[in-house]
């Protein structure tokens, strides 16, 4: 018998999350649903690892308002495990306008938009089985 190799995601409760003490309901969300929380820390992030994170958003008129943000205070970076953990997790977070995403997700009951230049939705997840190797290593330091 073979055994499954488990899918990982980068999650990251960004500034608004911690600030508000989401934390615990960001991971008691993740744990609710099954996956397993198999690494996790809190960081100061500095701007050379947040322009790493967010490169493909260089030179999108809410780059600048995002990195700031993302540099307003610490974020918990939490690497969570499972089958389709990307995907499911990111139906976990709702759609990245929290305005509209729906209620019953992260952002959809936890968040609104403010009318700041970039919209504050309390979580970020990866979106590919590339982007999670990429941002695991960019925050963990490991490569899988
Ligand atoms: P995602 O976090 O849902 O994957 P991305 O498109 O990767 O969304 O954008 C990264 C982050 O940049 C979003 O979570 C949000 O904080 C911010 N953002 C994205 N698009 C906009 C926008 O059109 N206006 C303001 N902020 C945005
Ligand atoms: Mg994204």
């Amino acid at each position: 018998m073979t055994t499954q190799q488990q899918e990982r995601t980068l999650v990251l409760v960004k500034p608004d999350g911690v600030r508000r003490s989401l934390v615990g309901e960001v991971i008691a969300r993740i744990e609710r649903k099954g996956y397993v929380v198999t690494s996790i820390k809190m960081v100061q992030p500095d701007r050379a690892t947040l322009a790493k994170h967010y490169a493909e958003h260089e030179g999108k008129p809410f780059y600048e308002p995002l990195l700031e943000f993302m540099l307003s205070g610490p974020v918990v970076a939490i690497i969570a495990e499972g089958n389709r953990v990307i995907e499911g997790f990111r139906k976990l977070a709702g759609t990245t306008d929290p305005t509209t995403a729906e209620p019953g997700t992260i952002r959809g009951d936890l968040a609104r938009d403010q009318g700041t230049k970039v919209v504050q939705n309390i979580v970020h997840g990866s979106d590919s089985v590339e982007s999670a190797n990429r941002e695991i290593s960019i925050w963990f330091g490991e490569v899988k």
